[in-house]
């Protein structure tokens, strides 16, 4: 049955995560309070890489939807591409538009995200925004524009700029400072663009590392919030920061989202898995470092975070179809089943007690007191002359301990 989204959905259908037998993908587990949202180029990718061809049928939008709406989802993403083939006539994508807007209609879903393919076609090959050559430049701020429109009238929130073929494989292919211009220059061009159509829609930049291009630009957290402090329409662009992307440099995934935050500027994240520092793996959210995604989700939870969780993952090549829709809900069931195991560790008095002797609270008191001055603290003799550094640097923190707290809470130990 599908359901059409009230908030009153998730009491009826969502059984404990702990206690249901998992039989996936028709548990009934519809619950769109949750926020759940699958990209139509995920559960829809055909599975052709480039050593192999396609072991999947493609798989119409229609259905997508109508599956993803089965399995509890609250809603779909997409690029231009996905839903409307490149360089339809105005009919042909009016009869794609429509027909999608049908099936939301009927299932409840929304489309709280879209964005714009600007990696597949050859023309975009040195890039769209920083491409060198002005013409490509054009086109692209063009069929992102058109594209936007299309996000307006499906009531998106955010639009999303992943910038795949943005970057190089040679240092001398590309002037990085003058790239940065014109890729500034097309968020600002974008941004107006918004504004002056009234669309209530928010940006959200997409660091990548490396692949499809040799090197991104833009290619981790840090540097897509250093780069959107510059732009004209700051306060409308934030990032989508997505989990694989950022361990595929070797970073802290749970660190880079708690800086987005404290920035105020997580609008989106994609969830999915990665095994370390090698291609861009895209397993369900969980399979890759399952440490990483319980603290990412207790992290999450526990923000404020109010926007999409939204799996941006691909059914492996291995999958047949059956398997597409069993790992569209496995992300689903993951998320749910470690924002349980979160809570439990925040609920439990053992772990309270381990948190109150590692001091963590202790870092939210600011350094220095409320009203003391620097000459203040220059005065405290306490602070420096009769502080006992060696002392405190032999004293343990208990961090290890409070790990294994969490681990146990995670694999259901506790
Ligand atoms: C592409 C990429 C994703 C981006 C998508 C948005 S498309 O599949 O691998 O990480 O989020 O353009
Ligand atoms: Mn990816
Ligand atoms: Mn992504």
């Amino acid at each position: 049955m599908v359901c059409s989204g009230g908030a009153t959905c998730r009491d009826k259908h969502t059984p404990s995560p702990l206690t249901k037998t998992f039989t996936m993908p028709t548990e009934g587990t519809h619950s769109p309070v949750d926020k759940f949202t699958f990209g139509l180029w995920t559960v829809g990718w055909q599975a052709r890489d480039p050593f192999g061809d396609a072991t999947r049928a493609a798989i119409d939008p229609v259905e997508i939807v109508t599956r993803l709406a089965e399995l509890g989802a609250y809603g779909v993403t997409f690029h231009d591409d996905d839903l409307i083939p490149f360089g339809s006539d105005d009919t042909t994508r009016r009869r794609h538009i429509d027909r999608f807007k049908t099936a939301l209609a009927q299932t409840g879903m929304k489309v709280p995200m879209a964005t714009t393919n600007l990696f597949t076609h050859p023309v975009f090959k040195d890039g769209a925004f920083t491409s060198n050559d002005r013409a490509v430049r054009r086109f692209a701020l063009r069929k992102v524009m058109r594209n936007l429109d299309l996000a307006a009238e499906l009531g998106a929130e955010t639009y999303v700029f992943w910038g795949g073929r943005e970057g190089s494989e040679y240092d001398g292919a590309k002037d990085v400072r003058t790239a940065l211009d014109r890729f500034r220059e097309a968020l600002n061009t974008l941004t107006t663009y918004c504004k002056d159509r009234r669309y209530a829609i928010r940006f959200a930049l997409e660091p990548k590392p490396n692949e499809p291009r040799g090197d991104i630009l833009l290619p981790t957290i840090g540097h897509a919030l250093a780069f959107l402090g510059t732009l004209q329409h700051s306060e409308m662009v934030g990032l989508n920061p997505e989990v694989g992307h950022e361990q595929m440099a070797g970073l802290n995934f749970v660190h880079g989202i708690a800086q987005a935050l404290w920035h105020g500027k997580l609008f989106h994240i994609d969830l999915n898995g990665q095994r370390g520092i090698k291609y861009d793996q895209d397993l369900v959210f969980g399979h890759g470092d399952l440490t990483s995604a319980f603290f990412l989700v207790d992290l999450l939870e526990s923000s404020g975070y109010a926007g999409p969780r939204h799996f941006d993952y691909k059914p492996s090549r291995t999958e047949d179809l059956a398997g597409v829709w069993i790992s569209a809900a496995a992300n689903m069931r993951m998320y749910r089943l470690l924002r349980e195991r979160a809570a439990r560790f925040r609920a439990d008095p053992e772990v309270k007690a381990a948190m109150h002797e590692a001091r963590i609270g202790e870092l939210s008191q600011p350094t220095l007191g409320a009203k003391e001055s620097i000459a203040d603290l220059l005065q405290d003799r306490s602070a420096f002359e009769t502080f006992d550094a060696n002392a405190v640097g032999t004293r343990g923190c208990g961090y290890v301990r409070l790990n294994q707290l969490a681990l146990e809470h995670l694999l259901g130990a506790r």
